[in-house]
């Protein structure tokens, strides 16, 4: 199959999905072309079969914004016709679903179906889509595209609530390549981490406004007293600075490291004792999932698709948003007992399991088997 994946080329959550199920299928034998306006961040070494085609927008003195949605549908149009693509895939539905859809229509008029499979992550369904000004948009490309996928039964549920849908929506959870996270043995960097043989938490977001990461520092806060402790926060972005400032009113600093954006965060999930996710909005939590195939139990909050991946009492432990002494008590309850930590490690690996690479591929391509002449 030759498939265009369309997708944010950033560390974000959709981004670096459609750019794992990109490489994935390529190991497959499919040929692959991913269209972003940057390379996508995890598309990180030459494969034969992979390409990469950038959207590029010619500034014009009119531009007041630069019209990506019509540049995107130009280049998808260009990718479909010169690279006779099968399919096109696109992940996250602003604007990535309506070009698509756009693409298709002139397509259309020049005799060439391509089908449109649209991929719904989150921030699309549950806070940006839902502005006035995209809401129609998003309903509209949603009924329109030849299959529409969720990453998890909440956000589906989602869908169908807070836009006008008349079709049906699959389920395609997240999945996690085992070959990159597990449990690698870095006693040295333990050692370095945690000199005196501190428990670490760890937190891994793109510090936006809706992962709230002040709640993780409150968390730490009440746990450190009891245990010794250290937190780990790696990523960064526009609340950054909220974050240090909440650092530096509870007196954590020194107790705090900000390691910025990670790209083998899996190495540094190998020496963690606790993964924190305590999101107001969450439809599935790729982070905790990336967290839990490193043996990393998660204490998270109830939201969105967090149930889904992180069972609470045996994987880890989840409190209603904002409820952070719930939360510390939780992880409290993990930390100081060796040997309930341990099951919950195990317990937190055989979840993981349930979303292997391999069963959620196989997913991916029923579905656009469907679509193929
Ligand atoms: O969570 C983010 O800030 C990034 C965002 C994205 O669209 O890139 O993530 C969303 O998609 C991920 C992959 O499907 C999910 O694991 C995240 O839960 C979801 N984020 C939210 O719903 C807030």
């Amino acid at each position: 199959m030759k498939i265009g994946i369309v997708c944010y080329p950033t560390f974000g959550g959709s981004g670096v999905v459609a750019t794992e199920l990109g490489k994935a299928l390529a190991d497959q034998g499919h040929f692959v072309h991913f269209i972003s306006y940057n390379q996508p961040a995890r598309l990180d070494t030459f494969t034969e079969n992979i390409f990469y085609h950038e959207v590029i927008i010619n500034k014009y003195p009119l531009f007041a914004h630069a019209p990506y949605e019509t540049a995107l549908a130009g280049k998808m149009i260009d990718i479909v016709k010169a690279e006779h693509l099968d399919i096109l895939h696109v992940h996250y539905a602003i604007p990535h679903a309506s070009a698509a859809l756009m693409a298709k229509q002139i397509l259309k008029d020049e005799g060439i179906h391509i089908p449109v499979i649209t991929t719904l992550h989150g921030t699309d369904i549950t806070l940006v889509g839902r502005e006035r000004t995209f809401a129609d948009v998003v309903s509209w490309s949603i009924n329109n595209s030849d299959s529409v996928t969720a990453v998890s039964e909440s956000l589906k549920q989602d869908t169908l609530e807070h836009f006008k849908i008349n079709r049906e929506i699959d389920v395609v959870p997240n999945f996690i390549d085992f070959d990159r996270f597990n449990k690698k043995p870095r006693d040295h960097f333990k050692t370095a981490i945690a000199p005196a043989g501190e428990k670490l938490l760890v937190h891994t977001s793109n510090f936006r406004k809706v992962k709230r990461v002040e709640d993780v520092v409150e968390v730490f806060a009440k746990v450190f007293p009891s245990i010794p402790s250290k937190l780990l926060l790696i990523g960064d972005g526009p609340e950054r600075s909220n974050i240090e400032q909440k650092c530096r009113e509870l007196s954590m600093c020194d107790h705090i490291i900000f390691m910025g954006k990670q790209e083998a965060v899996e190495e540094i999930l190998s020496v963690c004792d606790l993964f924190i996710l305590p999101s107001e909005k969450e439809s599935f939590g790729l982070s905790a999932l990336e967290a839990m195939a490193c043996e990393v139990p998660v204490i998270s909050s109830n939201t969105g698709g967090l149930p889904e991946v992180n069972i609470h009492g045996k994987t880890g432990f989840m409190a209603e948003v904002g409820d952070t002494d719930q939360m510390a008590k939780y992880a409290l309850e993990l930390l100081i007992d060796e040997a309930k930590l341990n099951q919950f490690k195990e317990a937190a690996l055989q979840q993981a399991e349930l979303f292997a690479l391999s069963k959620v591929l196989e997913k991916y391509t029923v579905i656009y088997n469907r679509h193929l002449k």
